[in-house]
């Protein structure tokens, strides 16, 4: 991506005239750093807003952030689960060294995260919502002023608060609603002068999908069909197949959605049909709460001045290559939005380079001017959106462990570069792989329709591929590859109590 040499000069003309306003623009007088706000959806699909070009789904509040900031298009999580994904946008790191690797294990204190280094450098920061790591506790975190969440997923609806460690009450209403009230409650503060860092963690748009009763048949009139890619599974692994019935499958319950299940009938589709409406719906009240949210900075003259940032922690299938829930190395697995609304730094501008969960922690650092972290895998895109960076990231490698739990996905190891994905499914012994690898030609087939594995190029190009992929593990300090022992695909259903 080039920069017109305009837009630098604009930018270093833009910046010193924010950074040096004493506050004097500001109600907060948050003055020289900007405020941050950061919106973390859980489970939000790459292009689930209009911005992204979906066809349905209308969301003028989110596309304003895009429109006035930055849309990062290829935007990716390392791994493709709640907590692991979670830990790494807060400390950017790979799951393999937080050590956060399924979703039940707390970020060990031991790891500075991004709003505890605010914090220390004279920020004043909040946690509202869920932060679902450490599944039963809902007691305050390291690093924030301000801290209220609740056990493991919370609910739609009458979700148990804990505000502070004062104790669990519950809180009624709708859960998009409630977060943005205690979020607006707790701007509308006075903060001492203090720069402000909150961070909003949304429940939607995860399962059990539940839109607010307004949004509940916003989607009525419109069809939606299995995706082709669901019905060309001959060249892929076996284990895709075998994945189809479970509760990771189109065929399955899909999150009681379906009630006789499995069910392979092409009737049973509008089954499909109603979750995804369900889980569009939800994703409208996560809308207007930042219509709420951008309108309150607005109107209080802090909207320049702070760092908006709306992203997603993992994404999610609709129903590509069988597949609901997430977890796999495909592409709307590992696919996020990212969205960065800072006037100083960007206005309308639509990033094609590959950015990644670890990026976050260094780059908003770098923007509030607190010190970086030390020995991270992620790398700031300040200077890539500022002037270009050359020596930006052209590949990048994925990591996903099995699951006793959610026995649906193998291990997951891949390489993505700006061209090729290579996948394959190490079994955990050190032995041989017992699945079919997979290959996909991204410039020619951006939705994996082709596994290209066995065919003539496969044996041009996988051999780099895998080089590149061992080179990559070894610098974020991979030694040795731990991972549970695969033990295949299972057609049980998760214990009830962390579905
Ligand atoms: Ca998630």
């Amino acid at each position: 991506m080039k920069t017109p040499k305009s837009a630098v000069f604009a930018f270093l003309m833009v910046l010193p005239a924010v950074w040096n306003a004493e506050g004097a623009e500001t109600k907060s007088g948050a003055g020289k750093r900007p405020n941050v706000l950061f919106v973390l959806c859980d489970d939000i699909r790459w292009n689930a807003m209009s911005c992204a070009g979906h066809p349905a789904l209308k969301t003028p509040n989110i596309d304003r952030i895009a429109k006035e900031g930055v849309r990062f298009a290829n935007m990716f999580c390392t791994t493709s689960l709640c907590s692991p994904s979670r830990a790494s946008i807060l400390t950017g790191l790979y799951a393999h060294t937080h050590g956060v690797v399924n979703n039940f294990t707390e970020v060990p204190e031991n790891f500075v995260h991004w709003p505890m280094r605010l914090r220390d450098s004279g920020y004043t920061t909040a946690y509202m919502g869920k932060w679902h790591m450490g599944e039963d506790n809902d007691a305050p975190r390291p690093g924030f002023d301000h801290f209220a969440s609740h056990r493991g997923q919370g609910k739609y609806f009458d979700t148990e608060w804990n505000v502070n460690g004062t104790g669990a009450k519950v809180v009624p209403g709708y859960y998009t609603t409630v977060v943005t009230d205690m979020a607006l409650e707790w701007l509308r503060r006075d903060h001492g002068g203090k720069p402000w860092a909150l961070c909003i963690g949304h429940k939607a748009p995860h399962s059990f999908y539940t839109p607010e009763e307004k949004y509940a048949h916003a989607f009525d009139q419109v069809p939606v069909p299995y995706p082709p890619s669901a019905f060309a599974l001959e060249k892929k692994p076996g284990w895709i197949r075998e994945r189809l019935y479970t509760w990771h499958g189109i065929f399955g319950p899909l999150f009681e959605w379906r009630k006789q299940f499995p069910d392979d009938r092409p009737a049973a589709v509008k089954d499909f049909e109603a979750m995804v409406h369900g889980y569009w719906g939800t994703i409208l009240s996560v809308d207007d709460s930042v219509g709420l949210l951008l309108g309150f900075l607005e109107t209080t003259g802090q909207l320049d001045n702070t760092v908006v940032v709306f992203m997603g922690d993992n994404g999610l299938l609709e129903g590509e290559h069988g597949m609901v829930d997430k977890r796999t190395g495909h592409e709307p697995s590992m696919r996020v939005p990212l969205l960065v609304r800072y006037p100083a730094l960007a206005k309308g501008r639509v990033v094609s380079e590959q950015a990644l969960t670890l990026d976050v922690a260094p780059s908003l650092l770098e923007l509030c001017g607190a010190a970086g972290l030390k020995g991270i895998h992620g790398r700031s895109w300040v200077k890539l959106l500022q002037e270009g960076d050359p020596a930006w990231r052209n590949a990048w490698f994925y990591e996903y462990n099995y699951e006793k739990q959610f026995p649906y996905t193998p291990n997951v190891r891949a390489l993505r570069t700006d061209r090729w994905k290579y996948i394959h499914y190490p079994h955990g012994d050190g032995g041989e792989d017992r699945h079919m690898a997979e290959l996909y030609d991204l410039e020619q087939d951006p939705g994996e329709l082709r596994n290209l594995i066995g065919e003539p190029v496969s044996a041009e190009v996988v051999p780099g591929l895998k080089a590149r992929l061992k080179e990559l593990m070894a610098a974020t300090g991979v030694e040795r590859d731990a991972m549970p022992l695969d033990e295949g695909i299972k057609k049980e259903l998760p214990d009830q109590k962390i579905r």
